[in-house]
């Protein structure tokens, strides 16, 4: 490494290689691919690691189940690895390989280092171990009657073996120590306050060698003991630093950020890896963070039961639906998977939930605010000069402003959910402004100065959007970039400039304009055909696709509640009445020709022909649901639904705004 300066160092866990990568293994490597490049554009020399873990005991069952030897076998899976990880644009720096020899040194050498110590002694092990969770649990983890773990239901075998331990009992008090004065140094709290009460239980010393020869790391000088596969892959973090021989160890250590899914937190990166940190005396990491689940039809997703589908098939889902070329698509899918992973709880992964996220947020609001202005026929071709004594675009500015500062603390925390809708507050923003300040009307009155004092804003708070979506989707927000003809949208280092108001050049020529999400018709989203697709899913052992059962959606598992941003995803909209007329053979019936906003005139189909007379309704305003899916009633098409009270008498009484206010016009 030729860099002298501490790196910001980030990590995903390193991936069993006993089936291929799938939407679950690929969020946490979008998260730290994203948190890489967003460090990159604060200039923090950002440092990404991610690889794969090959010593395990479910690796040599998984390779001997697929007929293959076990070099041959995790050679194949940890390349789809690769493969998966360059499909989906995340660029690390090192793929890391527990089979390397490397690793095998430094091992043995942190092995070497606490039996020195007296951190590491022999002694007896007589309990349980789970080849599928490669852990240890003692009879209390363990249902007698079924012979499955408690906690995940694997199932356990017998061991009774001399061995050798850590001392892990001896750390409990200094580490919990150190999670008490370093806050933010296990999130999020639920995670934090759980492992505060497991070490408060007791640690308990860990056995962590095996009696086997083989596949694995041998204990230095005993080639019938292996070293346990955690305290063996954990070590990766530190070995990729170069430690102990490299000068330059410290250039990396101690790594920024740890981010895991929250299964391997509480034993192992919360309290094994930082005890046998602080054993060797180095220092422990400034973050480890755990995210929640994907859920399928509210079970784990997991790679074992081969519910979970890859990447790659959910991408050509998108672009077979969209049109759209693949790395829209794949920008698309890594803007599902920060936006909606939770980290206090799990979430379900939902295909519909997908589309709607695309129709909503790309289509409708990020992809088309760009062709809203650049395609209006009023914009000049260049970016217009705004005049320095108007502040028509302060409350937009003061927007944009927030919302950047509300991104970054949000990434502070690694919370991409929060800090992409920071960045939709900006996009919303731009809507709003255009609908207030209507530039089609200033051009129309020849207001050319006043149409680009509007332009100018839009355009310099879609660029400061486009900046903050750039760590989530690349390949988006380069082609924001070149319609808006910024050169590159995402310079390294340029953070503090690049956020702030005015820079976008006047005159400089904009790009050609097009949608860049075209909008998918989900009327077809429940038919067989395409949702076939998503029931690929992985198969654990051999590295090709099968097909599995359906799973049900999250739309079918409604609780009572919703969350704020469910209904965020519900777009209410005024709109104006243009026509109506009766639909032959349907008493109830009328269809509405309305306009919701600049350009985007409709149909709709509405059951109120018993409470209104058709000829009372052209110029009413109404409220209508804007990204409903589009529906065919009666053989006459219906793009979205209008909202209306029932009275006593069972009668439709129209929402309607107390004010006029324009169409399109939001209401939240
Ligand atoms: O645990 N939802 O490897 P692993 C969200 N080799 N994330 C998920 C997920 C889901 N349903 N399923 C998997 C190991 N993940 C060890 C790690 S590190 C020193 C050793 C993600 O292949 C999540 O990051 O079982 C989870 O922690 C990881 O994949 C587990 O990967």
């Amino acid at each position: 490494m030729p860099d002298s300066k501490k790196r910001y160092y980030i990590t995903t866990p390193i991936y069993y290689v006993n089936g291929e990568p799938h939407v679950g293994t690929a969020t946490t490597t979008v998260l730290a691919d994203a948190t890489t490049r967003y460090r990159r554009l604060r200039g923090d020399n950002p440092y990404f690691l991610t690889g794969t873990d090959e010593n395990a005991r479910k690796v040599t069952e998984a390779a001997q189940k697929a007929g293959q030897d076990p070099q041959t076998f995790v050679d194949a899976v940890s390349l789809r690895f690769v493969e998966t990880w360059k499909f989906l644009k995340c660029d690390y720096d090192v793929f890391f390989r527990t089979t390397e020899e490397r690793h095998r040194q430094v091992v043995q050498a942190v092995f070497e280092r606490l039996r020195a110590s007296g951190d590491i002694y022999t002694g007896t092990y007589e309990g349980w171990y789970s080849v599928t969770d490669e852990t240890f649990f003692r009879d209390s983890d363990v249902d007698a009657a079924t012979g499955r773990v408690i906690e995940t239901g694997a199932a356990v075998e017998r061991v009774s073996e001399d061995t050798y331990f850590f001392r892990l009992s001896a750390y409990g008090e200094r580490l919990k120590a150190h999670i008490l004065a370093n806050p933010d140094f296990l999130q999020p709290d639920t995670r934090r306050n759980e492992v505060l009460a497991f070490i408060d239980q007791g640690l308990r010393d860990l056995n962590i060698t095996q009696n086997r020869s083989g596949w694995g790391i041998e204990v230095p000088g005993e080639p019938n003991r292996i070293i346990y596969v955690w305290f063996d892959a954990l070590i990766n973090y530190l070995t990729e630093s170069g430690w102990p021989d490299s000068p330059d160890w410290r250039t990396l250590w101690p790594a920024d950020v740890h981010l895991m899914g929250k299964e391997i937190f509480t034993r192992f990166h919360a309290t094994l890896w930082p005890a046998m940190l602080i054993a060797l005396g180095l220092p422990l990491p400034q973050h480890v963070v755990a995210h929640g689940w994907w859920l399928i039809g509210g079970e784990k997703g997991a790679k074992s039961k081969g519910n979970i589908p890859a990447p790659q098939d959910v991408v050509a889902m998108l672009q077979e639906r969209s049109g759209a070329p693949q790395e829209i698509c794949v920008d698309a899918l890594r803007y599902y998977l920060l936006r909606d992973i939770q980290f206090s709880s799990d979430a379900e992964f939902s295909p519909d939930i997908l589309l709607a996220r695309y129709n909503a947020d790309l289509a409708n609001d990020l992809g088309n605010v760009l062709n809203r202005v650049l395609g209006a026929n009023f914009f000049p071709g260049t970016i217009p000069t705004p005049r320095a004594d108007r502040n028509i675009t302060a409350k937009l500015r003061e927007t944009a402003e927030t919302s950047v500062r509300d991104y970054e603390a949000a990434l502070e925390r690694f919370d991409w959910g929060a800090a992409l809708a920071a960045a939709w507050r900006i996009v919303g923003g731009v809507n709003d402004f255009l609908q207030e300040t209507a530039p089609w009307k200033l051009a129309k009155a020849g207001d050319t100065e006043a149409v680009g004092d509007v332009l100018y804003g839009a355009l310099e708070a879609t660029r400061i959007a486009a900046l903050l979506v750039a760590p989530a989707m690349p390949s988006a927000a380069a082609e924001m970039g070149r319609q808006l003809g910024v050169a590159d949208i995402a310079a390294e280092g340029g953070w503090a400039e690049a956020t702030r108001w005015g820079g976008l050049a006047p005159g400089t020529p904009a790009g050609a304009s097009s949608p860049i999400f075209p909008r998918i018709d989900t009327r077809t989203a429940n038919q067989a055909a395409p949702k076939k697709e998503m029931q690929k899913t992985v198969n654990p052992t051999n590295p090709t696709f099968s097909p599995i059962a359906p799973t049900e959606s999250a739309t079918s598992q409604a609780s009572d509640t919703i969350t704020i941003d469910d209904f965020a995803r519900v777009q209410l909209r005024i709109a104006d009445i243009l026509t109506a007329e009766r639909i032959q053979g349907a008493k109830k019936l009328l269809r509405l020709q309305i306009r919701v906003g600049d350009g985007d005139e409709r149909q709709l189909v509405a059951g109120i022909a018993e409470s209104y007379a058709p000829e009372d309704l052209p110029g009413k305003k109404i409220v209508v649901v804007a990204n409903l899916q589009p529906a065919t009633i009666r053989g006459v098409q219906s793009q979205g639904m209008l909202l209306a009270a029932t009275d006593e008498a069972g009668r439709a009484i129209l929402l309607a705004p107390d004010t006029p206010v324009a169409a399109g016009s939001k209401v939240k």
